[in-house]
């Protein structure tokens, strides 16, 4: 059984929220697994850390770390400067993360979310410098202990990488065995051609895993195909963490950068629906 986690953007509209208020939470919930914010973590103090640490430990809560790199720090831009400034973020995040012994560092660690490719630019020249930019920003991960996921996602929000099989060649060629893929079932809704196969095509290089309905609702409240999804995962052994992000709430920068443009809760109660979808998650998974 992978350990079962939850996002922190789910209870809140602001990327900069503490994210130590939602350890009880996803206790209270019955999650293995939070997923808060690397670029909250690497402007927190020490001492505050050390307290996110103790409170996780005390909830029984491991923790992960997401990234969506912002516009000036992109590793594909043009702007040298700009790219270093992303690589020194990275750094800054691996030792955050090896304080609060974290290991999974994961999400758009390797751009700018989101990303349109600007007319007159070259996927290739952008890729190619986003790799030559990974590869010395992984350095870091590995002396940190940290595995550096890099996300797989739709067209809508990246061009660098839409497919698993896109994911395994940029890990490929960035030659760190640090360096592992994220796949997330919203994303491989829109582009895969079957959900088992591109699994079974990311294989050992599966370092981490985001469930959501293909409306971002909770897992278990739409039509995601999950005996095919965790079967595949089974199939490959896959051991790590599988953390759902569900998002039902507009407004905020959490609304506006997930593009959440109506009320997707009603008259639900938040608590509730990720209570019921984590166990939803586990008895899928003892199906397989
Ligand atoms: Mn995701």
């Amino acid at each position: 059984m992978n350990p079962i986690g939850i996002h922190f953007g789910y209870w809140t509209q602001y990327w900069s929220s503490d994210p130590l208020q939602f350890v009880p939470k996803a206790k209270k919930c019955g999650f293995d697994v939070l997923e808060i914010n690397a670029p909250k973590v690497t402007r927190m103090s020490d001492a505050e850390r050390d307290k996110l640490k103790a409170a996780a430990a005390e909830a029984g809560l491991a923790l992960t770390y997401s990234i969506g790199m912002t516009a000036d720090m992109d590793l594909a831009a043009e702007d040298p400067a700009v790219r270093n400034k992303g690589v020194t973020f990275l750094q800054d995040v691996a030792k955050a993360m090896k304080q609060l012994g974290g290991t999974i560092m994961a999400g758009v660690n390797y751009s700018s979310w989101p990303r349109k490719l600007a007319s007159g630019e070259d996927k290739r020249v952008l890729t190619d410098r986003s790799i030559a930019c990974v590869k010395e920003a992984i350095k870091a991960a590995e002396d940190n202990d940290v595995l550096f996921c890099i996300e797989v996602l739709n067209r809508f929000e990246h061009f660098m990488m839409n497919t698993a099989e896109e994911g395994v060649a940029f890990a490929e060629q960035v030659g760190s065995p640090n360096c592992k893929l994220l796949l997330d079932t919203f994303h491989m809704n829109i582009e895969e051609d079957t959900f088992r196969d591109s699994i079974l095509c990311a294989g050992k290089w599966l370092g981490h895993f985001h469930l959501g309905e293909c409306n971002r609702r909770p897992p278990g409240e739409g039509r995601m195909p999950w005996p095919e999804i965790f079967g595949a995962l089974k199939e490959i052994n896959y051991q790590g963490a599988v953390v759902m992000e569900p998002f039902l709430l507009p407004g905020g920068d959490v609304g506006r950068d997930i593009s959440v443009f109506r009320d997707l809760l009603g008259n639900g109660d938040l608590d509730e629906k990720a209570a019921r979808s984590a166990e939803f998650v586990r008895a899928e998974q003892k199906k397989v």
